[in-house]
């Protein structure tokens, strides 16, 4: 899964795809590079991230949504808002990325409506606090738990097993431990019998684990990505497509 976002201050790609044809772009050349799927987001989660009114989101997302119904890749919509769900299915979206998993009030109809797929993320608290000591008795207990709970509130909704993907949400709401300790066991998530997908990309561990500004992250992500993979996750979700490819190529090779 390649990552476009269409903001002003995403953490890692913020103001470079802000206008719809660089974003379109990107996600065009990510599509060369070997993501199966692109992510475009118009609401940045960061920590600390100030939210952007829902026109704004609308408006960013939908004309690089209609300008990839060309790409032959599926289209997934990062948001949390059900009416950008539900407008983002109109323009041609196949999957829903919510990091709030479906939990704004809504967003499980918009998205059980939308016939698209879902990414249910985990995330711990608001980005405006989320990362202020967050605190878990059983970090993978509980997303595992959580994410179980979301899955079974999507079916029970209308929403068939098979649409559905589920993410541990590194980062959100989670110290640099909490992180190593959810890759390190991943694996414990496969027991739901739903895809994982991980977000390790660029995020702020790897600054922390590294020592290295966001621009230099490429080697940390790579190394989290093929440790993800390792812990059973079949999507990734990444900044830098072309040498994830080549992590999944060794990797898959290994298997083989
Ligand atoms: N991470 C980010 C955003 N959306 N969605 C899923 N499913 N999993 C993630 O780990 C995830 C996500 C944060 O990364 P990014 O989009 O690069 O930054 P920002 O939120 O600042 O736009």
């Amino acid at each position: 899964m390649g990552v476009v976002n269409i903001t002003p201050d995403s953490f890692s790609d913020g103001g470079r795809f802000l206008d719809a044809r660089s974003a379109l772009a990107h996600a065009r050349r990510l599509a060369e590079e070997g993501a199966d799927l692109i992510d475009i987001g118009g609401e940045s989660t960061r920590p600390g991230a100030a939210p952007v009114p829902e026109e704004e989101e609308l408006n960013r997302v939908l004309p690089v949504l209609r300008g990839l119904n060309d790409l032959g890749k599926p289209v997934s919509v990062d948001t949390r808002r059900p009416a950008v769900m539900k407008a983002a299915a109109q323009a041609g979206a196949s999957m829903i990325n919510d990091v709030e998993a479906l939990g704004a009030p809504g967003a499980i109809e918009a998205a059980a409506a939308s016939g698209c797929a879902v990414c249910l993320m985990h995330k711990k608290g608001d980005p405006a606090t989320m990362q202020q000591d967050p605190h878990y008795d059983d970090v993978v207990g509980e997303v595992r738990d959580f994410l179980e709970q979301r899955v079974a509130a999507c079916q029970a909704a209308g929403i068939a097993r098979d649409r559905i993907v589920v993410d541990p949400g590194f980062g959100f709401g989670k110290t640099a431990a909490h992180n190593l300790e959810l890759l390190r066991r991943l694996h414990e998530l496969s027991s739901l019998e739903i895809p994982v997908l991980a977000g390790l990309s660029r995020k702020s561990t790897l600054g922390k684990l590294t020592g290295r500004p966001v621009e230099e992250r490429l080697a940390a992500s790579l190394a989290a990505a093929l440790l993800a993979l390792q812990g059973g996750a079949t999507i990734l979700r990444v900044h830098d497509v072309k040498e994830t490819r080549d992590v999944i190529a060794v990797w898959q090779a290994f298997r083989e």
